[in-house]
């Protein structure tokens, strides 16, 4: 919940006149009173109570900034401050953000709107807040040492400029960032046309979230700030799954989705059973001659991509990075890939005192989203997160676009698992295996018969025993 002494507890519908209401409270004070969020949760969008209006974005898991409307500027309040992020029920992270949570809350504005924003400093060392992406005078972009002195610990600066531009864009600072950045100070901003644009459509959802990675130890909660690519962490708006909310969507919506990586490196975008098109970056809306359909788009370092798609298949979709390893949460790096190797000369012995003896990795990882594993306290597991069918073993950036028929205009609450018709849904083979046919020349026509080596190399495949225990039980892949 939001505390202004809990004031917007309810954004959303309702949520625009208790803005308005509110602000008239503390209309005359000098500045805008900040407003909190206390929770981690998907927060209803954010109807504008004032100005010219527009259909509010979807931050996933966080929160619209509310302003107040001052003669004619839009005055919003940030307060930089260490908050108490949970990323996962069970996981609590000590981070730096804004207004109670990390990310910081995000701004919504409409193109030629004149922005003020405070920024308020409750860090232990000074900050600066840098807008990226936007066209403003030199001395509002935020780079602390270059276009303006840093905001000290308990200073109170003010940023103003004029929205030029519609589109995503994102806020950060500009002054220690690899430790600030990696404590999880970022936001989104989000600036809406001020009239029918040929480059941006009407959509019925319009979603928004960062990509951030923090280096959390299992069992502490301050993240690593030193870290340059050893994170283990992999989160969407500080949160990993199964702790990401799901985008629930109605059937025939047209579904913006806005992101942005403030992470160290890459990440290929994924989305299953829709395809979509990228159709604006922070550099503004695409052309249309430029775009092309896809099912993955990869967001560098530094970059914002917002697609576009019509969600007109039904179901649970994944949605998720597409490097295994972000889909996954902490985790030791330096096990060493044990599949295939056989262990029964060491295991054999301990095997005569524990029958089902089994070294951890032998099989694949799957039995760890399954294993009762000791965890260290503040620690969520690997992969992890129940479906409708078991377990879905992942972790970190994954979620499911749920796409339903009966989920109504607006409501973005999450409509549980979907109910597959009868006959849809991939079953288990249960009459003869017939025996595998294999081509006559494999190989062969790839590589001519001279250039061959001369001696057979011998490499044993293993193929798991029937009858050998769990290996029968069959998780589904
Ligand atoms: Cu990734």
């Amino acid at each position: 919940m939001k505390t202004r002494r809990h004031f917007f507890q309810s954004a959303g519908i309702a949520g625009g006149a208790l803005a308005a209401a509110a602000i008239s409270r503390v209309a005359l004070a000098a500045l805008p009173e900040p407003v909190l969020q206390s929770a981690p949760d998907t927060m209803p969008p954010l109807a504008p109570p004032n100005g010219r209006p527009y259909r509010p974005v979807l931050t996933l898991n966080g929160w619209t900034l509310p302003w107040r409307m001052r003669d004619g500027v839009k005055e919003f309040h940030l307060v930089a401050e260490p908050v108490v992020r949970e990323m996962a029920p069970g996981f609590k992270a000590h981070l730096w953000g804004y207004n109670g949570q990390s990310p910081g809350p995000t701004i919504e504005v409409v193109e030629g709107d004149r922005v003020r924003v405070y920024v308020t400093n409750k860090l232990p060392e000074h900050t600066s807040v840098h807008w990226h992406g936007q066209r403003l005078p030199n001395g509002m972009d935020g780079v602390s040492g270059l276009n303006q002195p840093s905001i000290q610990p308990g200073k109170t600066f003010v940023y103003e400029f004029v929205a030029r531009r519609p589109g995503t864009f994102m806020y950060h600072p500009h002054a220690d960032e690899m430790t600030q950045m990696a404590m999880g100070m970022m936001g989104m901003w989000v600036t809406h046309p001020k009239a029918p644009h040929p480059l941006i459509d009407e959509v019925d959802r319009d979603i928004c979230f960062l990509l951030n990675a923090y280096d959390i130890d299992p069992g502490s909660y301050t993240p690593q700030i030193m870290t340059m690519l050893e994170f283990n962490i992999w989160s969407w708006n500080s949160r990993v799954f199964p702790g990401i909310d799901s985008l629930n969507v109605r059937y025939g919506d047209k579904v913006r989705i806005r992101m942005g990586n403030l992470t160290m490196t890459n990440h290929p975008i994924h989305i299953h059973g829709h395809e979509f098109q990228v159709t604006g970056t922070d550099g503004g809306p695409v052309p249309h001659s430029a775009r092309w359909s896809e099912v993955t788009t990869d967001i560098a370092v530094g970059q914002m991509r917002q697609i576009e798609f019509v969600a007109d298949e039904e179901g649970d979709w994944a949605f998720h990075c597409h490097k295994s390893h972000h889909t996954m949460n902490a985790m030791g790096h330096k096990i060493p890939t044990l599949i295939g190797v056989d262990h029964s000369g060491l295991a054999g012995r301990i095997r005569q005192l524990i029958p089902d003896y089994m070294v951890m990795g032998e099989r694949g990882m799957a039995d760890m989203a399954e294993m009762e594993m000791p965890l260290p306290d503040n620690t969520v597991p690997m992969m992890t997160g129940e479906g409708p069918f078991g377990s879905v073993e992942m972790g970190g950036m994954f979620s499911v676009l749920k796409v339903r028929k009966d989920q109504k205009p607006g409501d973005y609450s999450n409509p549980g698992w979907y109910r597959h018709p009868p006959g849809s849904v991939a079953y288990e083979w249960t009459g003869a295996l017939a025996e595998p046919a294999r081509s006559q020349a494999a190989g062969k026509s790839a590589m001519p018969v001279q250039s061959m080596p001369q001696g057979e190399v011998q490499v044993q495949v293993r193929k798991p025993q029937a009858g050998g225990g769990k290996l029968d039980s069959g998780h589904p892949h």
